[in-house]
């Protein structure tokens, strides 16, 4: 941390040339955002520009390419931002052609570390303990080293600080990273700040007025208003189009975001035909889920794949078929049982032995993290892929596919007040690790049962009757199976608590999908 400031309070004394490279998903615009506006606008240091891969071009993170025209557009420093870390070759190049690195990044590293003049990064720290921060978040602590070794005041430095915290705040939860330790105080803290909206950058601020944000700002309006919008972006257009919503105010600002809206809205749409054609195209007897059309955009089959999965609990490939090029890009995602090195690994290393005409396996590119993965191979070795893919699916057992619900604790009619259920808002943020409570409602009568929603995503509604109170539940996107209830039936239902802050009330909200069965229920021990 001490090395990377100094070398860039350094640069900027020289006058030196700064270029920031940051990617496209949320972590990313939001870092690059802190990382431009720090230098730009409160240090006020104008030789400072920013650049991103092209997800459709080049994919994820920095390609020599990058280099070369950093290079060529005169910039003496790089700063990578929420990247960098697995970046070997390009930092080789970037020393070669006696360009200074700094790279602060929060992704897990290679076997080998890239020769950088710094790097920032808690998954390389041997001193750092706490490994989940997300990408903006390592930003913001550069920031604060740097501004102590600043000359700026402390209350200018204090009022950065309050600035740049929502924004982490909110690639806190939208990156998924865990919201424990650090993580949590920081988002529990700062919703706070937003709900109030005291002293917080007037972008943001344009933002949160923008999409009509009411009462107490909670993470899942990060994670199901702001996020999907500034992610839109990088998926359908360019990750420009997403960090210009934060980089502008007034008139200007409020033309991004519709325009950002327009390209949100184009992504649901497109969204909802993939899904639509995959669902019909996956056999469902097979225990890893393809599905692959020339329509399908690039931008969109990652979180077409995870509706699969999350569907069906197997692991899913979407791919988008390039004709002209003759290759297939797509995404992977899968559930928590599931290996999915081990079988990228076997698909190439089956691949070469006893098929490929290539010198590697049928696989192109591979590879990703945690969460999801990308891939790519040509179109004349699908049909190879796809006997590979049932060969080695065989290794997937039915009992592993089967769904099951962690629900904590049943609750009986008398406890459903807003007295008992009102505490539970002390257990905010939720998100990832910290996943919101789950109870069971037994033996309720079906009262209506109905399809609700648009063409492009029907949700099911049902309304319920438990101990002579009327509950509506809501299953989104499971419009589906509307059919599947009968008013006067009875059954159970999982549901969440909700604050309804219109009425200033708690009420119960069915979220996820019953019919639920003893094998179903997984109740953990709670102490
Ligand atoms: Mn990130």
């Amino acid at each position: 941390m001490d090395i990377g400031t100094d070398i860039l309070i350094q640069a900027m004394k020289d006058r030196k040339s700064i270029c920031i490279f940051w990617d496209y998903d949320v972590d990313g615009v939001t870092s690059s955002f802190l990382m431009y506006t720090l230098l730009s606008t409160y240090m006020k240091y104008p030789k400072v520009k920013i650049m991103y891969p092209d997800r459709l071009k080049d994919g994820y993170g920095m390609k020599v390419h990058h280099v070369d025209t950093i290079k060529a557009a005169g910039h003496d420093l790089i700063i990578t931002v929420d990247n960098g870390i697995t970046s070997i070759q390009e930092m080789i190049h970037a020393k070669n052609l006696w360009l200074q690195v700094i790279i602060t990044d929060h992704h897990k590293s290679l076997e080998i570390i890239p020769d950088a003049d710094a790097i920032i990064n808690p998954q390389v720290s041997p001193w750092y303990e706490f490994k989940w921060l997300c990408g903006a978040w390592v930003v913001l602590k550069f920031t604060s080293t740097l501004l102590k070794k600043s000359t700026l005041s402390e209350e200018t430095r204090q009022s950065i600080m309050n600035h740049f915290i929502p924004i982490v705040a909110i690639a806190t939860v939208a990156d998924c990273v865990p919201l424990l330790w650090e993580n949590r105080a920081l988002v529990k803290r700062w919703l706070a700040q937003m709900t109030r909206r005291s002293d917080i950058l007037p972008s943001l601020n344009g933002l949160l007025d923008f999409v009509n944000i009411s009462g107490p700002l909670k993470s899942f309006h990060i994670g199901f208003i702001i996020w999907p919008r500034i992610n839109a972006g990088g998926r359908l257009a360019t990750g420009y189009d997403s960090l210009k919503t934060l980089l502008f105010t007034g008139e200007k600002q409020i033309e991004c975001l519709r325009q950002l809206d327009d390209i949100n809205d184009r992504r649901k749409k497109l969204q909802a035909e993939a899904l639509e054609i995959a669902l019909w195209q996956i056999n469902l007897d097979h225990n890893i889920l393809l599905a692959m059309d020339p329509s399908f955009h690039e931008g969109i089959v990652g979180i077409v794949s995870w509706r699969i999965t999350e569907k069906y609990n197997k692991p899913s490939i979407v791919l988008h078929i390039s004709e002209s090029k003759g290759i297939a890009v797509g995404s992977l995602r899968w559930p928590s049982y599931f290996d999915v090195m081990a079988m990228m690994q076997w698909i190439q290393s089956e691949s070469f032995w006893h098929w490929s005409q290539s010198d590697s396996g049928i696989l192109i590119k591979f590879g990703g993290h945690k969460q999801a993965w990308g891939m790519s191979l040509k179109i004349s070795d699908l049909t190879l892929l796809q006997s590979l893919l049932q060969e080695y699916s065989l290794r997937i057992k039915p009992e592993q596919t089967k769904k099951t619900i962690n629900v904590d604790t049943l609750i009986h009619a008398h406890e459903r007040s807003t007295e008992t259920l009102a505490p539970l808002d002390h257990m905010e943020p939720f998100g990832n690790s910290n996943e919101e409570p789950l109870f069971v409602l037994q033996d309720t009568i079906i009262k209506s049962v109905e399809k609700v929603g648009t063409k492009w995503k029907w949700h099911l509604k049902i309304s319920v009757n438990h101990w002579g109170k009327h509950i509506d539940s809501l299953y989104r996107s499971k419009g589906d199976l509307t059919e599947d209830y009968k008013i006067w039936d009875t059954i159970d239902i999982v549901w969440k608590v909700k604050f309804d802050s219109y009425k200033q009330q708690h009420y119960i909200d069915g979220t996820l999908l019953t019919p639920l069965t003893d094998d179903l229920i997984n109740e953990e021990e709670n102490d």
